[in-house]
């Protein structure tokens, strides 16, 4: 049995890998500001200390003695980024920083390894179809410029601290628990309760924009196998089935599910928003054994049932 930090364990991500950690017989303990946490998401048998991330002090008393730390919480919003800049780079980055600095020393003065989310939004306008982690990194968006630089920092933490760390760059993450009621949500979320409650969805451009969808429960397996693996390094893999599919079409598969028709409102492309987000899983594969195993349709269904 391991003993394991998990920020923003009480969020849609962080929350699954809690009660998968549990299931698996680990202690975990999570760190969240309950920002966009909540309390029913946090397994039972965890341990919860609100305080942000960015507070050296929280940081620093939750970590100790842990044997890892998986470092989820962050202001999970591109949207979000651009309405508070300084506030999410705050968390975004510095709240990495400080997470890397910490865990320097957590057990008995030694490092423990860092598994964190970075994010597809580092690519920003790079229109390579599919993008390969060596492809060049163009964040348009603030959060996507601070999740680049938790993988800049991650280098100076292995290079500089000895600090180990494995970086997943998730595309759209989906799957139940993630909040529907927030605009700030991703879209899967928001177009799924709508098109089960039969309300209208708003379209932001013409909905050809194209994404890759990955289930939670993917991303869970490969954070733990990330830990398992216990990398040498400052490693960063997508985490995408490489697998396209625009809004339009999206909107069809829950249509069908559903067995409900709803309309469609357009309005203008948010802006710094990506026109194609397709990632190539073929180094995650070549390393973990394995690629993503759920299909869209799967996902949706249990996104749709809640479980
Ligand atoms: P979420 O909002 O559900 O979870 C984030 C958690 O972090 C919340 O519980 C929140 O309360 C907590 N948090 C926020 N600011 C904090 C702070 N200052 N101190 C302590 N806790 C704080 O979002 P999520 O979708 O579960 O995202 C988890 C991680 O994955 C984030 O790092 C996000 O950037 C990244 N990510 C998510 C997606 C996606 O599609 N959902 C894609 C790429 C990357
Ligand atoms: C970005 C990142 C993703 C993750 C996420 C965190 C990219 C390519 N992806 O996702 O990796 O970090 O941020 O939140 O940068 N939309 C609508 N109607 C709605 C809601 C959304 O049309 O009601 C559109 C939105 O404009 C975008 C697409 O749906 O074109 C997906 O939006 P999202 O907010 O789910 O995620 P995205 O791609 O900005």
């Amino acid at each position: 049995m391991a003993h394991f930090l998990v920020t923003g364990g009480c969020g849609f991500i962080g929350s699954h890998l809690a009660d998968r950690l549990i299931g698996d017989g680990h202690r975990v303990t999570i760190l969240d500001d309950m920002s966009t946490g909540r309390l029913e998401n946090k397994p039972l048998l965890a341990k919860l200390v609100v305080g942000d991330v960015a507070d050296p002090d929280a940081v620093h008393q939750a970590m100790q003695g842990v044997d890892g730390v998986f470092h989820l919480a962050a202001v999970a919003s591109v949207q979000r980024s651009r309405e508070l800049w300084a506030e999410t780079h705050r968390t975004n980055l510095s709240g990495t920083v400080t997470v890397f600095e910490a865990a320097r020393s957590a057990r008995n003065g030694n490092p423990v390894p860092v598994v964190y989310a970075s994010s597809a939004a580092v690519y920003g306008d790079n229109t390579a179809t599919p993008l390969r982690e060596d492809a060049a990194t163009r964040p348009l968006s603030a959060y996507g410029v601070d999740k680049l630089g938790c993988e800049l920092h991650a280098n100076v933490a292995w290079a500089i601290h000895g600090v180990p760390t494995t970086g997943f760059r998730f595309f759209n993450v989906y799957g139940p628990r993630q909040d529907p009621s927030s605009p700030y949500s991703g879209v899967i979320s928001i177009f799924a309760r709508r098109v089960a409650q039969g309300e209208d969805v708003t379209i932001f451009g013409d909905g050809e924009q194209v994404r890759d969808f990955v289930f939670v429960g993917d991303v869970v397996r490969f954070l733990v196998k990330a830990m398992e693996r216990q990398s040498q390094g400052a490693e960063v893999f997508n985490l995408c089935t490489g697998r396209p599919t625009s809004l339009l079409m999206l909107l069809e598969v829950l249509q069908e599910l559903c067995a409900s028709r709803v309309r469609r409102l357009h309005q203008p492309a948010r802006a710094g928003d990506i026109r194609v987000s397709i990632g190539d899983p073929a180094r995650l594969r070549a390393t973990f054994g394995e690629g993503c195993r759920f299909g869209l349709l799967q996902g949706l269904s249990a996104t749709l049932t809640g479980e």
